[in-house]
């Protein structure tokens, strides 16, 4: 009877059939998640040089409505008032990104204090209240001055660049910030912006050109990713030798990981099913873990994949401390048994030799959330984290992105707009079955942030999707409206 009290006052607390702070473990972060090009507008102020994305966006007909993020959600200027947010919610920990550009608005040379003392007023205002940063150093607002001086991630001249930047952050806020995230997604901004050409710097060769000026889509989406994978090494290694004793941080990367199932339960939709998660998270894993690409990748690819030298294998092999995962969906895989779209297409994703949707047989394989990719499979996140485990030797994850998003309806009234159920249900799925990867498969999951603090401007899709637990009001001022699922994560995180 007693144990069955407790049961009931339990679930009670939690107001929610038993997921509280006490189905993760002790120590477990909580936090939500944000960008500064989507966030900060401002992108005139205080110094702040142009980034690839502020010609992207001004460029016509490259965002769906027409809109940039020179204004986004002014964070820039609110970010006292959205610390108060987070910890109106009981959260611990934020996750942002510093530009680049308000740092070094060429790039290099020269640092700009103003950009330095932004972030210094940002990260002193959380720990004022407790909630701890999580600092991205890159989420795809690389300076212009970079691309124009060189192509950007397409020259191995950025690994210097880059990693100037980086240790002139843990110089400026190591003191403070202990966990650092060297990038955010390179899959997406290696396919989408030198594959298809759909975002930042929108390079492609795919339809006979027709959609971006220059660019090839079968070979510079690896280069980018090879770039990137040495420059996070060197900077995790700089960090090593020159910050760790001092700063006792850590440093990781975040990645873009669906979750696949087999088509069918054929050995071609199987092994088809392997191959596109090597060519979407083992393409960066797999090097970090192993020393090289899948074999996979380096079989299908061919001398278009870049080769690591031995000493460079030796940098970028165990160059991290954790391994920061952003999930939302998870598609079927299948085997692709003809090769039109490759002949058609001559580009990176179709090298996988698999297809990749989220229907089987005309049925979709979960409830859809308003972006057009985004389907809703909670058990798909339990099936990923117990991949990782066995895979990666059960590395230290921290869900660095997990969440959905409405659409921004013009008709809808604010009050009907905050009714976001579908979005508690999602994160009470998730995190249920995260808690079940932890407690019962053992996966060591050391935090989770969701995507996002507030709506904001969502890349080529501009303001047509609300990812935040709060609502912004776009036509008033950008004031800032709690959803339901704000007290329903108040609830949860204030419960033992
Ligand atoms: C992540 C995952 C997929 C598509 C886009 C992203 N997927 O599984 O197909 S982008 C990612 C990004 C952040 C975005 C957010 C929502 O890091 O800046 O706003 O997710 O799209």
């Amino acid at each position: 009877a007693i144990l069955l009290v407790g049961f009931l006052i339990k679930g009670c607390l939690s107001d929610d059939g038993g997921l509280s702070r006490g189905s993760f473990p002790e120590g477990f972060v909580f936090g939500t998640a944000s960008s500064s090009y989507q966030y900060e507008g401002a992108v005139k102020e205080a110094g702040r040089g142009p980034t690839v994305w502020d010609t992207f966006a001004h460029s016509f007909g490259k965002v769906i409505d027409f809109s940039n993020a020179d204004v986004a959600v002014d964070q820039y200027h609110r970010f006292v008032e959205d610390v108060q947010l987070m910890s109106d919610m009981g959260m611990d920990a934020y996750r942002f990104s510093i530009a680049w550009s308000r740092i070094f608005p060429n790039g290099t040379g020269e640092v700009n204090q103003a950009g330095i003392d932004h972030y210094n007023k940002l990260i002193n205002a959380l720990l004022a209240k407790g909630i701890e940063p999580y600092v991205t150093l890159y989420h795809w607002d690389l300076p212009q001055a970079l691309q124009d001086k060189y192509n950007g991630w397409l020259d191995r001249q950025i690994i210097k660049d880059y990693a100037n930047y980086a240790e002139t952050c843990f110089r400026e806020f190591g003191d403070r910030v202990t966990h650092w995230i060297t990038f955010n997604e390179p899959h997406t901004f290696a396919i989408q912006g030198y594959d298809v050409g759909l975002q930042a710097p929108g390079r492609c060769s795919i339809i006979l050109r027709l959609f971006c000026r220059a660019g090839n889509s079968a070979t510079e989406p690896y280069i980018v990713g090879h770039n990137v994978l040495l420059s996070h090494a060197t900077v995790a290694d700089i960090y090593r030798r020159k910050y760790k004793a001092t700063q006792h941080g850590t440093v990781g990367i975040a990645f873009d990981v669906m979750w696949f199932i087999p088509m069918t339960n054929s050995s071609e939709d199987i092994d088809a099913t392997q191959r596109a998660q090597d060519f979407q998270f083992g393409w960066f894993m797999d090097p970090l873990f192993f020393g090289d690409y899948p074999s996979s990748m380096r079989t299908r690819v061919g001398n278009r994949l870049p080769k690591f030298s031995t000493a460079e294998a030796a940098l970028v092999k165990g160059s991290l401390d954790f391994v920061g995962i952003n999930h939302y969906t998870t598609y079927y895989s299948k085997h692709n048994s003809s090769n039109i779209i490759n002949i058609l297409l001559n580009d990176t994703l179709a090298d996988s030799g698999a297809i990749s949707l989220p229907f089987k047989y005309g049925k979709p394989i979960g409830d859809k959330a308003s972006s057009i990719w985004l389907y809703i499979v909670p058990q798909g996140f339990r099936s990923l984290m117990n991949y990782i485990k066995q895979k990666y030797g059960n590395p230290p994850v921290i869900i660095t992105e997990n969440g959905m998003d409405d659409p921004n309806d013009p008709f809808i009234s604010i009050k009907d707009a905050l009714k976001d159920d579908k979005r508690i249900k999602y994160h009470h799925d998730y995190l249920s079955n995260l808690s079940a990867a932890i407690r019962k498969d053992g996966c060591d999951v050391r935090g989770y942030f969701v995507w996002s603090l507030l709506d904001n401007w969502e890349w080529a899709a501009g303001y047509t999707s609300r990812f935040g637990l709060y609502f912004v009001d776009y036509k008033d001022n950008l004031k800032r409206y709690p959803k339901n699922s704000v007290q329903w994560f108040q609830n949860l995180l204030k419960s033992a």
